[in-house]
């Protein structure tokens, strides 16, 4: 068996997707998501430049030698883009295993742990009030577990705020957005936020919050402290992990339970995290590190330190990352439970999938490989739009992190 062409499709159904298809000589084929949110055209070069010429020719059933040829030969290690570009041709193997073989990839990857993956919807509002009426919903919808971000008072944008129903699409704009980030308003904000929630709907429902990356660790620290009465399932990102050590801050002054790494591209991000036992939950998932064959790793030692999984699956990561995704949390032992922002029904037109949701969890679907594919006649009706990440400063206009 030998891959014949793999070709780049850049389409944007109300978002923009990068999508990888490997096809065989005999014409069996597998796809991979290689999106990275605001900066699509660069991982499209990547592929189109550097990877895809090496994969012509190349058996495709060896997924392990193709990764470490993809990672080590480039001898320029790591980082989104090559490891998105590494993890779109992984999934795109995995999924062409599986069809040929005639198995879902849950059965590749060990077999079943549990039927259903539980997920957690985004419940976003302008203010207190209007995030609980979001979280009503996602529990009418059936849903367990809820993340609740809100406006908070004098701040212009503050993360989370949602735009329109059931989607929350940050990338708004061909140059980034200014957004205003105040510290102080938000640690005041955020419990209030709880304590509404909590006396609304009390204890059943699993709450989440994500504070993406805007706090130190000290002040991460009595954020995680002042949500200790809510119990949290998690509180996500409460300050950035290039700084491995400064969770240990966190941790020592807080039992909150700690989610990070959604920006995260491999072991080596969270290695330090995990086996410290600093962090509850590991957030990368297959598109973002490197794909199943690296993401197992991660998991596999994570395990080893009762760190569970959280697979990031916000819009900008496609259905085909959703589907992958799904199969890896299906399988894996110490899954935490699975992200679930719904995509846009032109998107799911764009990418028919096996996958669905019901009574608050998802479910892979049986069809071989992952069970996602693309339309292309559809998809082409759907051409790029340039859109970045919005930026964020502090009053006094000093850049903070987004
Ligand atoms: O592209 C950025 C989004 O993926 C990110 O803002 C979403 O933080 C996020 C989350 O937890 O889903
Ligand atoms: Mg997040």
């Amino acid at each position: 068996m030998k891959i014949a062409s793999a070709r780049v499709i850049v389409t944007c159904p109300g978002r923009n997707f990068v999508t990888l298809k490997i096809e065989t000589e005999d014409g069996a084929y597998g796809i991979g998501d290689a999106t990275l949110n605001g900066r699509e055209k660069a991982v499209v070069a990547y592929l189109e430049d550097h990877v895809v010429p090496t994969l012509i020719g190349r058996d495709p059933r060896r997924i392990e030698d193709i990764w470490q040829y993809l990672y080590r030969g480039a001898y320029w290690r790591r980082g989104p883009v090559t490891m998105r570009a590494i993890a779109a041709v992984d999934t795109a193997l995995w999924d062409l295993k599986g069809k040929t073989l005639g198995v879902p990839l849950y059965d590749l990857l060990g077999g079943k742990s549990r039927e259903g993956v539980m997920v957690y919807g985004h419940a976003n509002g302008d203010d207190i009030e209007q995030t609980a009426d979001e979280v009503q919903r996602y529990l009418e919808l059936g849903y367990r577990a809820v993340r609740a971000q809100s406006g908070v008072p004098g701040v212009k944008g503050a993360y989370g705020v949602g735009r329109g129903q059931m989607f929350y699409e940050p990338a708004d704009a061909a140059l980034p957005t200014e957004t205003v980030w105040s510290t102080p308003q938000y640690l005041d904000h955020a419990p209030k936020l709880f304590d509404a929630l909590r006396e609304r709907f009390g204890f059943g429902p699993h709450l989440l919050h994500d504070v993406h990356h805007r706090l130190t660790p000290l002040e991460a620290a009595q954020l995680g402290k002042s949500l200790e009465p809510h119990r949290l399932f998690w509180l996500e990102d409460v300050t950035p992990a290039e700084n491995q050590e400064g969770f240990r801050l966190v941790r020592q002054h807080t039992t909150t339970p700690l989610a990070v790494g959604e920006i995260f591209n491999t072991l080596w991000d969270c290695k330090d995290l995990i086996q410290e036992q600093l962090i509850d939950y590991v957030r990368a998932t297959v598109v973002g590190a490197g794909g199943l064959t690296h993401l197992r790793r991660i998991a596999d030692f994570a395990s080893v330190w009762q760190v569970r999984t959280g697979c990031h699956g916000a819009t900008d990561l496609s259905p085909v990352t959703m589907g992958a995704a799904l199969h890896f949390d299906a399988w894996v032992p110490n899954f935490g439970i699975q992200e679930y922002m719904r995509h846009t029904p032109e998107t799911d037109a764009v990418f028919p999938h096996a996958y669905r949701f019901e009574a608050g969890l998802l479910y892979p679907g049986d069809a071989p490989g992952h069970g996602v594919d693309i339309d292309e006649a559809l998809a082409a009706r759907f051409p790029y739009e340039p859109k970045q990440l919005p930026v964020a400063r502090l009053e006094d206009g000093t850049m903070w992190n987004w």
